[in-house]
This record gives C-alpha cells, structure tokens and sequence, in this order.
C-alpha cells in the first residue's frame, strides 16, 4: 500500500516521500523556548495550538500517520538578480500554498478511490503541523543549521507537504545530519539571525520583517531589510547542498516575468491598478500593496539594491 501511496504522490510532482507512525509523532512542547525568547513577533499564530504542535496526528480525528510530502521549487534565476534575489525563489512564480494544495486534493481524491476507507486531510504550511521536525523524522532529510529541511538530493529549496491519514502505516527510518562542521549559513545572514541549536531569531530575520512584520520598520530593523523585497534566500544560497541543484523546468514556480521590468522607485509608488495585476497567483499578495511600498522605499533608503 506504501509503494501505491508513493507512486500516486510522485504523479503529482513529489519527489519524496516519508511515512511517520503516530507513535513517532509526539515532539512535546519544543516551540516554548522560542516563544519564551519572542523570537515569533507579530506571528502570534505560534503561541496557538501547542496541543496539534506537539502531537501532529491529533488534526484528524482518527488520525494514524502522516505522510511527509517534498515537492521542488529552485528554477532558473533571473540574470539581474544574480546572487541577490529582490525576491526569493520561493515566490517568483505561482504561490505554493495553491498550487501544491490543489495536486494534494487530486493524490487524495486518487487514494481514496483505490484505498479503502481511506481518510486523510492535506496540508502545506497551512496549519501548525511542524513541518520540518515532521520531514526530518521519517526521511525526507535532516534539519540543517539554517533551520531548513535540507533533502540530500534535493537541498533546501522544497516545499513540505502533508496528509495525515487514518491509516496506521510504519515510520520510514530518518537520515543523518550531514552539516558536519560547516557554518556557511550561519555567516552569511547579514543579521546574525541564527542562533545556535537550528534556530531563527525571527525578528532578525529579513524573511521575517519582509513579510510578516507589521506596520513601519524601526530604524534597527530598516538596516536589516538590506536588498530584500520579498523573503531572503541568504543562508539557503551558500549551502553546499544547494549548489548542484538542476533547476526544474516547465515549472509553475518559475519567475514571472512580470518582476523583472519593474524598478524598484515603480514599487515603491505602485498604483493600485498594477498592483491588482501583480497579486494574480503571486504569493506576494501576502504583503498587500502597502507592504510591498514599504519594503521598495526600505532598500532604496538603504541604497543597497542590485539595480
Ligand atoms: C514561522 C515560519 C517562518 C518564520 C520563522 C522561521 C523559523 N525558522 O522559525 C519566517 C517568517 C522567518 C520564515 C522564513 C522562511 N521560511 Co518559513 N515557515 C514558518 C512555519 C510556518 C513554521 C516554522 C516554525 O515552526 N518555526 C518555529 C521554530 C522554533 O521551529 P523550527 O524552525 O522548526 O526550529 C526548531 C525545531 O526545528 C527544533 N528542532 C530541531 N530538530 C528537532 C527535532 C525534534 C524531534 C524536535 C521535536 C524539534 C527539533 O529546533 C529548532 C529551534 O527551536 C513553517 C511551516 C510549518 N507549519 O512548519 C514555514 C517553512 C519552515 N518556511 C519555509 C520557507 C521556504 C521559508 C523561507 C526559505 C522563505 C524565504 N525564502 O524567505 C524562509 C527561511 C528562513 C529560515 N532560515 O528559517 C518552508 C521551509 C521548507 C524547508 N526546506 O525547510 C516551510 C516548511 C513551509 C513549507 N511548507 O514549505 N518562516
Ligand atoms: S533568511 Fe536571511 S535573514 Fe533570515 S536567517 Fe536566513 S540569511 Fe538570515
Ligand atoms: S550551509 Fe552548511 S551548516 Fe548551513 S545548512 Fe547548509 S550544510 Fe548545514
């Protein structure tokens, strides 16, 4: 049944997949720390559901087993943004959280025809499941120092995705650590945002106050938006595990054109007209219009833009 599940999967574009059993998926209370630190900021989403954080099944009544779903997202880069990208590769194209959703509903829809009495619900960053802690329990890769799920075949730049499920499926065994002594990520973020133990400072962290911060930047945090639009993609660009990445073609995260002859002075003072056409798929309409001005006047006041 595994070997079905798993080919189903790969149909839809997953090019890895993990089973993690239930009595494999109780983690305890391992966001506290981080919360205690208030490295969350304005997400106060994460100080919610501490009961799902630490027992991930418990989102589906009956549920069993979660499967751990990578889908890859790194395609080509854009020549002028070279190794600074004005916005991460995560978002250059159509928003995962649509795209993925939508070929998890069609695996579902397959599975249950073909499974008996199959139930599952799919998520992908769409609920508190620890996506991460999950991937890395049954295989899909280890968590690297940056924070990130690294596959070994792979790197950094996949989306993770789930279905818990009432089937009570035995976990697939997890990988090895495979950051060794390296520490290139931690000395490339430009704002000392990770700390020791794979952890973010998100308030540090230019991903963080691109796109989750609310309101206007301090000056402090002015400094650190640097280049950025739009997330930062710093640590995952340095990793060694990043650098023979093949990227996909046809793909629907693909840059869209429409960024590339926008400067940043026409996104600082977006009209609202250009910005209803912008938002269409973009996982940018996160940040509505005001967010992207704001962000666009932040790197031309820190004269630090790649144009
Ligand atoms: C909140 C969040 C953010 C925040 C905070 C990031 C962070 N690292 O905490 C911000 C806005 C900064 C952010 C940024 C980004 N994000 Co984000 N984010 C999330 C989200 C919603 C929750 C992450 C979380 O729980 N953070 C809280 C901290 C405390 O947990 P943690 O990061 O897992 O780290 C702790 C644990 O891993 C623990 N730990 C380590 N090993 C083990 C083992 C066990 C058994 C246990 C119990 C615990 C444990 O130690 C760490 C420190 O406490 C997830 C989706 C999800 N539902 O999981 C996406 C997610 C992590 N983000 C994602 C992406 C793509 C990004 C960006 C790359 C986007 C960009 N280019 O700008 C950046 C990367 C920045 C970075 N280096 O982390 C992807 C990552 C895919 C991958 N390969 O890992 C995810 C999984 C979404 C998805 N479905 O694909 N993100
Ligand atoms: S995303 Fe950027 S700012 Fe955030 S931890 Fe990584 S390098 Fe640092
Ligand atoms: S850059 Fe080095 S330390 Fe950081 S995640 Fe990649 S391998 Fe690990």
């Amino acid at each position: 049944m595994e070997k079905h599940i798993v080919s189903i999967l790969k149909s839809i574009g997953a090019v890895q997949v993990g089973f993690l059993n239930r009595r494999e998926a109780l983690f305890g209370n391992w966001i506290q720390p981080w919360l205690k630190n208030e490295y969350n900021g304005d997400m106060a989403w994460m100080r919610r559901n501490a009961a799902i954080r630490s027992d991930p099944c418990s989102i589906l009544d009956d549920g069993k087993s979660i499967i751990s779903i990578a889908f890859p997202y790194y395609t080509q880069t854009p020549g002028q943004w070279k190794d600074q990208h004005l916005i991460s590769n995560y978002a250059w194209g159509e928003d995962y959280h649509v795209v993925v959703k939508k070929r998890l509903k069609k695996a579902i829809r397959q599975i249950t025809e073909t499974v008996p009495d199959f139930k599952g619900r799919a998520f992908t960053d769409s609920a508190p499941l620890p996506e991460k802690i999950i991937a890395a329990a049954c295989g899909i890769g280890w968590i690297g120092k940056n924070s990130l799920l690294i596959s070994p075949e792979w790197g950094s730049y996949i989306f993770l995705a789930e279905i818990v499920c009432n089937l009570d499926i035995d976990s697939t065994p997890s990988l090895p650590d495979r950051c060794g002594e390296c520490e290139l990520c931690v000395n490339a973020c430009p704002n000392r945002a990770i700390a020791d133990h794979k952890t973010v400072m998100a308030t540090k962290c230019a991903s963080y106050l691109t796109i989750e911060k609310h309101g206007e930047f301090s000056p402090a945090e002015e400094r650190q938006i640097h280049y950025h639009l739009f997330g930062c993609d710093s640590c995952q660009l340095v990793c060694p595990w990043n650098k023979k990445l093949k990227a996909l073609e046809n793909s629907p995260f693909a840059c869209d054109p429409k960024w590339l002859n926008l400067s940043l002075d026409d996104l600082a003072h977006l009209p609202e007209s250009r910005f209803d056409e912008l938002k269409i798929k973009s996982p940018l309409k996160r940040i509505k219009i005001d967010g992207i001005r704001r962000n666009a006047r932040t790197i031309l006041r820190n004269g630090s833009a790649t144009e």
